[in-house]
């Protein structure tokens, strides 16, 4: 029951800074002794809350239209690395983050573990209030923590080897083994690409329609019941109410039992290899921060096993 702990501290994703304090805001709150005393992992964790400042370059323009390209770069491609070794012994990996731009190095280091152990692709189940599948050309705002899945998928390319170039074949996630659930904030090339992909989302009028449960199953089924599963969870993707303070909030999201719930039935498949808890931001509406911490600590501990009764 070996459980490999990254914590990132990168906020370079996107313009605001802040969430690069909560994977140490999340450990202090006591997440990794639970994990370890409550639900019996073995935790991997190496002390420390990395932010990469070694490897950040100090000139860093836009490249097509993206804001940090090489810093996000350098950061998710060492990310990568560090996640596959934890992978690639077949421990689950939790990576506290950080902002989103930093699923292109959990996520790539996954699938090429996951191929190189078991032969297999990678699903992905990405959580969020928005779908981070811009291209970088169609993105209104050039934070990459917006375009992550569109470099994942490989629907986004770049040569220059500094700027996402290093990502290769084994990294890459087939757009049918992806699936979103709590969209609700999807920019018009984000809705053309789901389109033309046939790219399964389930939105917030989905889960209206169907209920949560209805939901989850449908979206469990599209992964299939014998698939290694990353999910990669975004805290924006609740409601506001649950989660305040992150970067780019959107009203209507999902209660803090639909998010556990989806967390619980992704832990319930016994498939699940990795997590991602993104976007959580403390110095955000610093009234709601413990609140905010306190449900990114409950998403975790869902994930990963924990029971109500
Ligand atoms: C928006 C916001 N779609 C963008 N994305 C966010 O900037 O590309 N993702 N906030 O989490
Ligand atoms: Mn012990
Ligand atoms: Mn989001
Ligand atoms: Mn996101």
């Amino acid at each position: 029951n070996d459980l490999g702990v990254v914590a990132v501290g990168f906020s370079g994703g996107q313009c605001k800074q802040g969430v690069e304090a909560a994977p140490m805001a999340l450990i202090e709150s006591g997440l990794l002794d639970q994990l370890h005393e409550d639900l019996g992992y073995d935790v991997h964790f190496d002390n420390a809350v990395h932010n990469y400042a070694d490897i950040i370059p100090a000139n860093d323009p836009d490249h097509r239209g993206m804001k940090k390209p090489r810093a996000v770069s350098a950061v998710t491609e060492k990310l990568s690395q560090q996640v596959y070794d934890h992978a690639k012994e077949g421990k689950m990996v939790l990576t506290l983050g950080g902002d989103h731009s930093i699923a292109i190095g959990t996520i790539s280091g996954t699938a090429k573990a996951i191929r190189e152990r078991l032969g297999r692709e990678l699903a992905v189940i990405w959580v969020d209030a928005h779908a981070d599948i811009n291209l970088p050309e169609d993105s209104p705002s050039g934070n990459i923590h917006g375009m992550p899945v569109a470099f994942l998928t490989a629907l986004a390319t770049e040569e220059k080897k500094d700027i996402f170039g290093w990502l290769s074949k084994e990294h890459l996630v087939n757009v049918n083994k992806l699936v979103y659930i709590g969209l609700r904030d999807v920019d018009r090339g984000e809705k053309r690409i789901l389109k033309e992909h046939g790219i399964k989302a389930f939105s917030m009028h989905d889960i209206d329609r169907h209920g949560i449960g209805r939901v989850v199953e449908m979206a469990l089924a599209h992964v299939g019941n014998d698939t290694p599963i990353h999910l990669s969870f975004d805290v924006d993707a609740l409601d506001p109410q649950w989660a305040p303070s992150t970067g780019t909030p959107v009203r209507g999201g999902l209660t803090l039992r639909e998010g556990d719930f989806i967390a619980e039935c992704v832990h319930q498949t016994g498939n699940l290899i990795a997590m991602d808890l993104v976007e959580v931001n403390p110095s955000l509406e610093a009234m709601g921060a413990n609140e905010t911490i306190r449900t990114g600590c409950s998403l975790v501990r869902s994930a990963l096993g924990d029971t109500l009764l």
